[in-house]
């Protein structure tokens, strides 16, 4: 069976780290080869990006500034993990991807989105996610149990409004290509999420 590039997307504590991880050892228990990563991330030189991006230190990067971090750490990664495992026929489960970028650098911080896919294709080519799981939920819920954490990052100190702008950012996105977006009730108990990801684990495998 060939690899499958998936991808997690949602808010502010949606839950994405704990789907990708229960989708992972979904996948795994099926025989498959899984390639677990993140945005930005993946790579030391896109996790030394991400720092940067993340840090409440020193000078915050101006739109296009972070715009362009996030592209320079997404052509590290395609090129060292991504690609790489894919051609092995190995499934990759990504926490976070492009769509990202459309979220928080365009709908939220009001970059265009023409600019986006402008450098999408530039870094990208031809790849985009086989299915983007869209964890959705209130903004309110998500800030909650990601700041009963503590420490918060740059992008956790933006205020509620900018996370109403980034899930409508998301929802749009998905009702563009319905086909290959999930979106997944985050708001519901563990379990029931649990139950959307094997419910699309066995289309998956219906349909393969
Ligand atoms: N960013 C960007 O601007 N542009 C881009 O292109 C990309 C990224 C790729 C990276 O942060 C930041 O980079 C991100 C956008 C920006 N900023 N923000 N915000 P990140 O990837 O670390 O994102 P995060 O949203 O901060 O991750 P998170 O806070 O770790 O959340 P999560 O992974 O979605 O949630 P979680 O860790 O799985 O769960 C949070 C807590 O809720 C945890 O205690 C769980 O046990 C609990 N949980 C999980 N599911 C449930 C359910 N169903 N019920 C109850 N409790 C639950």
């Amino acid at each position: 069976m060939a690899g499958r590039f998936i991808t997690i997307e949602g808010g502010e504590g949606a839950g994405k780290s704990t789907a990708q991880a229960f989708l992972v050892d979904r996948l795994e228990q099926r025989g498959l080869s899984v390639v677990p990563t993140r945005e930005p991330g993946g790579t030391p030189l896109a996790e030394a990006i991400r720092q940067t991006l993340l840090s409440v230190d020193g000078e915050a990067p101006v739109e296009m500034a972070e715009l362009l971090l996030v592209f320079a750490a997404r052509a590290q990664h395609l090129a060292k993990v991504i690609e790489p495992a894919l051609a092995a026929g190995k499934w990759v489960v990504c926490d976070r991807f492009t769509d990202a970028t459309y979220a928080y650098q365009g709908e939220a911080r009001g970059l265009s989105s023409g600019l986006i896919s402008e450098l999408e294709t530039l870094v990208q080519g031809a790849r985009r996610p086989d299915t983007v799981i869209l964890m959705d939920m209130a903004p309110k819920t998500g800030m909650a149990r990601a700041r009963s954490r503590g420490v918060l990052d740059r992008f956790e100190r933006e205020d509620a409004t900018f996370y109403e702008r980034v899930r409508q950012g998301y929802l749009n996105r998905a009702k563009l290509a319905p086909d290959r977006y999930v979106v997944v009730n985050a708001e519901q108990d563990l379990p029931s999420v649990q139950r959307s990801l094997d419910e699309l684990t066995e289309r998956w495998f219906d349909v393969s």
